[in-house]
């Protein structure tokens, strides 16, 4: 059997890591459909050795498609994914659009994969900050449980889309030749003010909410609670832009349940775990770094120590790639699970 796949967004960052990672998955397909806004549309894009044409999106687009993978912005999820699903697609949907809608599954296979099979047309993909984080403490929270997890995130500008990207490139090419150039993206496109990213660190990402969190540190906050099923687990969040292109980077301190956890069983957790590369040797320097996990799909763990004043503490250093882990990668995790489990029909 060979299916219908759409991307909306399909000539964007992640839309194409979408693509690519379609291609290295061998995704059975029918056809792929490519869409865009109006602005994008009639570009060529390569796939298997052929081009393909990206079409405007409209609503009739979605005629005949059983996934519909969208990554084009909020706004263009909450208008055309209804229809999507009123056309008879599955939507997995990269925008923070419906994630905390209670009828959306909002899926990291490695931790819910079940709760795909409860959707009513759509399917969230979560935040990437958020992805790369539960993907590698649910392994821990199966075993010891988890009390209390309070991180600080290293995150890539690729985050924030092409134009922080451009952005980072010619702020630090003006910088090192002493020339002017004023920022207009970072921190948050829109905002009041914009600070450099260039030699700096940035402690916004996404706009403030009224209890000083930013939407980012709300959005991990909010989605690992979601996705473990524990409204009771005790989440802090403190996310912070640097200039690196790609991959984040999380330090992570987790308070477990159960007394009889040690640095060697978190160890032996994570190396058997899906989706999770083990590199934690600090006597041979051996740990995950941001260039290191760029263009791969898992996520890395290293830097693995037990707290010294609290002995149900620990801290890991997790690193993945945003676009890949983070978007494309965790989409096609989802897209692939329904054709697998053939969870096509609304519940
Ligand atoms: C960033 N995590 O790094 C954001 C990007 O809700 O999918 C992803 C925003 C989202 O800026």
């Amino acid at each position: 059997m060979k299916y219908h796949i759409a991307i909306v967004g399909a000539t964007g960052a992640v839309g194409q890591k979408m693509l690519e990672t379609l291609e290295e998955r061998n995704v059975p397909m029918a056809s792929l459909t490519l869409l865009s806004s109006k602005r994008s549309a009639g570009k060529k894009v390569p796939f298997k050795g052929e081009e393909l044409t990206v079409q405007e999106a409209t609503p009739h687009s979605f005629e005949g498609i059983d996934i519909a993978l969208f990554s084009a912005g909020g706004s263009i999820s909450k208008q055309l994914a209804p229809e999507a699903v009123k056309r008879g697609a599955v939507v997995v949907d990269n925008t923070s659009a419906f994630r905390m809608d209670p009828s959306v599954p909002l899926v990291v296979p490695e931790v819910n994969e079940d709760d795909i099979q409860h959707h009513q047309g759509i399917i969230a993909n979560p935040n990437c900050s958020t992805i790369q984080m539960v993907a590698a403490l649910e392994p821990i929270r199966k075993q010891f449980g988890l009390k209390r997890i309070i991180v600080s995130t290293y995150q890539a500008v690729s985050g924030a889309g092409n134009v922080a990207n451009d952005e980072l490139s010619e702020q630090t090419q003006a910088f090192l030749n002493g020339d002017d150039h004023s920022p207009e993206v970072l921190p948050v496109k829109g905002d009041q003010h914009h600070y450099p990213i260039a030699f700096n660190a940035l402690p916004q990402i996404d706009l403030f909410q009224d209890n000083g969190y930013t939407l980012e540190e709300m959005k991990m906050i909010n989605e690992t609670k979601k996705i473990m099923h524990a409204d009771e687990l005790q989440v802090a969040a403190t996310c912070v832009r640097l200039p690196i292109f790609t991959s984040h980077a999380e330090s992570v301190y987790v308070e477990v349940d159960h007394d009889d956890c040690s640095v060697e069983a978190i160890q032996q957790q994570l190396v058997d775990a899906p989706g999770i590369t083990l590199e934690d040797d600090p006597a041979n320097q051996v740990y995950p770094t941001p260039l290191n996990a760029a263009n791969k799909r898992d996520v890395f763990v290293g830097r693995i120590r037990k707290d010294l004043d609290h002995s149900n503490g620990f801290h890991l250093w997790i690193v993945s790639d945003n676009l890949l882990k983070g978007a494309a990668w965790n989409s096609v995790q989802i897209a692939e699970s329904i054709i697998k489990h053939k969870w096509f029909t609304k519940k």
